[in-house]
């Protein structure tokens, strides 16, 4: 798997208003801007060439761009967002998606999805089904799917906000996961790194080209990841995670 290209926006002026569970304080818009730039940086280190739209205002959350699309590389699914403010997203990402794709799906009412919660592991998909993302949203994502030879499957998720705040595919097999996610039985076959439960937001990690992405301050996990043999950057979007936002929701990637 290659990844050539990545789409992303950066926060907007109210990006303190967005959703949040984290208990951290708001976020500072000029540190978030800073760290956005390095974060996209190191993207284009990895290879990728980036799509940059420009900030929502209407939309706090809006930067966690992840969220509103899945990007295969067959099709595209422009998702319909779990969270009521966030619905009106989606209206503001088809452009982009249609310069690099024929086939843009969409999903309908009343089914939710969110692309935190997809989780690609080469041709496979695992849907989490969380507080944003339910059974008929899951049903038709994976209908989508599966028209295009992909297999998808969903996964119940107990704790935390997505699938994949607890779980990442690191290509090889390899999935990097928190205890409550790793014995999970669609998990069953993959070689697993796991994530400490006092590192749990860095499961919240990029495979990139080779390179993996991981947030700093969580050296544990670091340490692991380069055991496996992996190169790891580590990049600190702590403003992000502010508002529950990880590593992945910050870009689509394809
Ligand atoms: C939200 O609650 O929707 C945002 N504050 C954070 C979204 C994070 N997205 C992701 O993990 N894919």
């Amino acid at each position: 798997m290659t990844f050539r290209h990545a789409i992303v926006r950066p926060p907007c002026r109210r990006l303190a208003e967005g959703l949040s569970t984290a208990a951290m304080g708001p976020p500072d818009y000029q540190a978030a801007l800073e760290q956005h730039g390095r974060y996209v940086a190191a993207l284009e280190a990895c290879g990728l060439t980036i799509t940059v739209m420009p900030p929502l205002e209407d939309y706090p959350d809006s930067t966690f761009v992840e969220d509103v699309a899945l990007c295969t590389l067959l099709c595209a699914v422009v998702t319909r967002p779990g969270a009521p403010s966030r619905r009106g997203e989606t209206g503001h990402i088809g452009g982009a998606l249609e310069r690099f794709y024929s086939d843009v799906h969409a999903i309908e009412a009343p089914g939710a999805i969110d692309g935190g919660d997809i989780m690609m592991a080469g041709e496979r998909f695992f849907i989490g089904l969380t507080g944003r993302t339910d059974q008929e949203g899951a049903r038709q994502m994976t209908a989508y799917l599966e028209a295009h030879g992909y297999r998808a499957e969903t996964v119940a998720v107990a704790d935390g906000l997505h699938l994949k705040s607890g779980a990442s595919y690191l290509e090889n097999n390899t999935l990097l996961a928190v205890d409550g996610l790793a014995g999970k039985p669609g998990f069953k076959g993959f070689d697993v790194i796991e994530v400490d439960a006092a590192e749990a937001y860095a499961a919240n990690s990029l495979w990139v080209n080779a390179t993996v992405l991981t947030p700093a301050g969580f050296p544990a996990t670091a340490e692991r990841i380069r055991a496996a043999g992996y190169e790891a950057i580590e990049v600190d979007i702590s403003e992000f995670r502010k508002l529950d936002g990880g590593l992945s929701c910050l870009s689509l990637r394809f």
